[in-house]
């Protein structure tokens, strides 16, 4: 099995600061946050943007600070997202793109998110894409239901992006595919020759897809923006997260990927630290 790649969605952009006291708000919250998790076994941090208040940002400037702060403390792959917040708008959602962070999350469909639409259309998709490509930056598919890994092979054909390439199923999502052990192996069985993927878990799923991903030879996103608690009725921080996968892949016999072997696996061939 490939050492274990685990990505540290560390604050997302639905959580209020009110609900949990973990949450890295500030650039310089997410430098910390980027070198504790790195120091139990993260090798990429994906990346929302917070004002001061909480409130989500697309502000280029701040995300260039957080960018800052994550590469002075840590050497984790950084993978801004560009699904932002539901709102914004394409234009928001692509400006940090400039930065020209490594990776960058490109969700492949529209979702129902909650009560919410996430939307994702295909002229969305390709814009993000387009610009990905621009930028020099290595997108990650981010998979929420079953049709959307088709959506992706569209993309393929359209030459807006390249399999091989790196696909986290995001499961639980409420209007999105259900986080059960039988939807996570289609999907793996799904995909073309050559991808890593990892998954992530919603809320109580989480632990149960990390075990199936550590099972089943795949990569794990855990963190606050997917799951806020330790255990029922305990919060957790971003590195406990962490800890605890790093711990059970541990126990597998499973080794950690470092950052620079991360690199590796993704393709990710020069560090740009
Ligand atoms: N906040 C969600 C609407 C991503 O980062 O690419 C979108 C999201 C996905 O978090
Ligand atoms: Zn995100």
């Amino acid at each position: 099995m490939q050492p274990l790649i685990v990505t540290v969605a560390a604050v997302g952009a639905e959580l209020r600061p009110e609900q949990t006291p973990h949450l890295p708000v500030t650039p310089r919250q997410l430098g910390e946050a980027a070198a504790r998790c790195q120091a139990v076994g993260a090798s990429i941090i994906h990346v929302h943007c917070r004002n001061d208040d909480g409130t989500n940002t697309s502000d280029v400037e701040r995300f260039a600070q957080a960018l800052a702060a994550i590469r002075a403390q840590s050497e984790l792959i950084v993978q801004f997202t560009t699904g932002g917040a539901i709102g914004m708008t394409l234009e928001e959602r692509a400006a940090p793109l400039r930065l020209r962070p490594e990776m960058a999350t490109l969700t492949c469909g529209t979702v129902n998110f909650g009560d919410e639409i996430f939307e994702n259309s295909f002229p969305i998709m390709r814009a993000l894409a387009r610009e990905m490509q621009k930028f020099g930056v290595v997108p990650e598919l981010e998979i929420f239901d079953a049709g959307q890994l088709d959506n992706a092979k569209r993309l393929a054909r359209e030459g807006l992006i390249q399999f091989p390439s790196h696909v986290d199923f995001v499961l639980g999502v409420p209007g999105g595919l259900a986080a059960e052990v039988r939807n996570l192996t289609h999907l793996v069985d799904a995909l073309p020759p050559g991808c890593t993927w990892s998954v992530a878990g919603i809320g109580r799923a989480q632990l149960a897809m990390t075990l199936a991903a550590l099972a089943l030879g795949g990569h794990v996103r855990v963190g606050l923006e997917d799951n806020i608690y330790y255990a029922k009725g305990r919060l957790a921080s971003n590195d406990e997260l962490v800890a605890r996968v790093a711990r059970l892949a541990g126990e597998l016999g499973r080794p950690l990927a470092t950052p620079s072997e991360a690199r590796a696996l993704l393709g990710l061939t020069v560090s740009q630290k």
